[in-house]
């Protein structure tokens, strides 16, 4: 469903689109992704490498699992709501994006900030020992214990684990992450037309990226195949907030604005 249109139409191999679009603008299209993403990634590569190896220890964990779930949502809301900011941000300095409509700005980010987050995470996720970065600090699964969503934890973890393999390099990450925030069909959308437009550029850029050291259409399309483990996780969440609204109102009602205006 998210698939690009330049797979569909075989433009990809035939070098139609490509064509269309000069290398001078795929550079600068490149140029301006990968400048708004380090900008706005949160932590620089040599921050997350002198974390990596700074775990919770076991004390710290049994800490976590031991609090109340709705003090967990929350301390996670407000990470994620955090984290939020920046994909805002990084949005804002796409070239073409503040050009849009304020509605579709809106569609997008709401539909797409998680999908970006999640991709973001592998940088700050150690396949090596299946941990995450949580305030500050390492951790697997079990940290996250009180949530009562093992289901959802589960599927992000593993989501982790399959992203890293591609071995993703920052260049690639800011492309992906820019054309998924741009997708054309997310609905409600009222100039899909100028969205697929700039996805369009940036999948392109993000092809020519990927040549500089692979098979494009390899590591692009195995790329792409995550998507819809992505969109499970989305809903998932969904489906989880929802059931903690009904059971926790009062304690939903304190979740971050941001979180709440995204996911409301
Ligand atoms: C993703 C990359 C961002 C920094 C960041 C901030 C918050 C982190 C998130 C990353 C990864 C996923 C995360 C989240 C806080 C809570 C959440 C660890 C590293 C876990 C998976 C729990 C989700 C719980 C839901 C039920 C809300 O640049």
């Amino acid at each position: 469903m998210l698939e690009p249109a330049l797979f569909a139409h075989g433009a990809l191999e035939g070098g139609q689109l490509a064509a269309d679009i000069s290398v001078l603008e795929i550079d600068r299209v490149a140029q301006n992704v990968v400048k708004s993403h380090l900008e706005t990634c949160q932590y620089t590569t040599e921050e997350l490498k002198r974390l990596a190896w700074t775990l919770y220890s076991p004390e710290e964990v049994r800490a976590l699992q031991s609090k109340s779930c709705e003090a967990m949502w929350q301390q996670c809301s407000l990470q994620i709501s955090n984290a939020i900011q920046y994909v805002v941000e990084f949005a804002k300095r796409i070239d073409g994006f503040m050009e849009l409509c304020q509605n579709d700005q809106i569609i997008l980010l709401k539909a797409g900030c998680l999908e970006v987050l999640l991709i973001r995470m592998i940088r700050a996720f150690n396949p090596l020992n299946n941990t995450v970065l949580f305030e500050g600090k390492f951790g697997g699964v079990q940290m996250f214990k009180s949530l009562g969503c093992d289901d959802l934890i589960g599927a992000i973890f593993e989501l982790g684990r399959t992203l890293c393999r591609l071995q993703l390099s920052d260049e690639e990450l800011a492309l992906f992450t820019a054309a998924v925030l741009l997708s054309p069909d997310r609905p409600w959308l009222t100039e899909s037309k100028k969205v697929q437009k700039l996805q369009d550029k940036i999948y392109v850029a993000l092809q020519h990226e990927i040549q500089k050291k692979h098979s494009a259409e390899d590591k692009l399309s195995k790329m792409i195949s995550k998507l819809p483990l992505m969109k499970t996780i989305c809903n998932l969440h969904l489906d989880k907030l929802e059931f903690f609204r009904l059971l926790h109102p009062e304690t939903a009602m304190n979740f971050p604005p941001l979180y709440k205006e995204v996911f409301n």
